[in-house]
């Protein structure tokens, strides 16, 4: 029969650490507390949670890509909130912010939830940072306890 594999969302014991852009404070904010609801939703404990915040988005690899290289985290969830302006600074800085937590996985072999919104306007923003199953803070950091979970079946 087919061995199949799958994670789950049990989030006890696992050591995560969040990076939490500051620039739109008013959405960044709350899909911090919709991370921290999934996580101590599902058994995460205080203690082995480590959160750091950065300036934008566009900081949020940098501390991924340490936090990452410490060897201390199960995994990483990085929250952000990119809303396009009137000039093409948006496209830069959601492209950095996309393809450098792509490398720090990759790198470091690590699951890093990927909970950087880039939207249209404040309105999408908002919408995306609700409670639960509408905040992409709430689902970045089920992703990514649900990887540590898959991965460790598979090694
Ligand atoms: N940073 C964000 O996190 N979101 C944005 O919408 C944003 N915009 O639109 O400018 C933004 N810019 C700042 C950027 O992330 C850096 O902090 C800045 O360029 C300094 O390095």
């Amino acid at each position: 029969m087919a061995k199949s594999i799958e994670g789950n969302f049990d989030a006890r014991g696992l050591k995560i650490g969040i990076v939490v852009s500051r620039f739109n404070q008013f959405v960044t904010a709350k899909l911090l507390e919709g991370a921290l609801d999934g996580l101590m939703s599902h058994g995460g404990e205080d203690d082995n949670l480590t959160i750091v915040r950065v300036p934008g988005a566009f900081e949020i690899p940098l501390v991924a890509e340490r936090m990452a290289a410490s060897g201390k985290y199960d995994a990483l969830v990085c929250l952000g909130a990119v809303i396009r302006g009137d000039t093409p600074h948006f496209e830069y800085v959601s492209d950095a912010v996309t393809r450098g937590i792509g490398r720090a996985i990759r790198k470091h072999q690590i699951p890093i939830g990927f909970g950087v919104l880039t939207t249209n306007d404040v309105q999408q923003a908002m919408e995306r940072a609700g409670s639960k199953d509408s905040n992409k803070g709430y689902e970045a950091a089920l992703t990514a306890v649900e990887m540590v979970n898959v991965i460790r079946q598979i090694l």
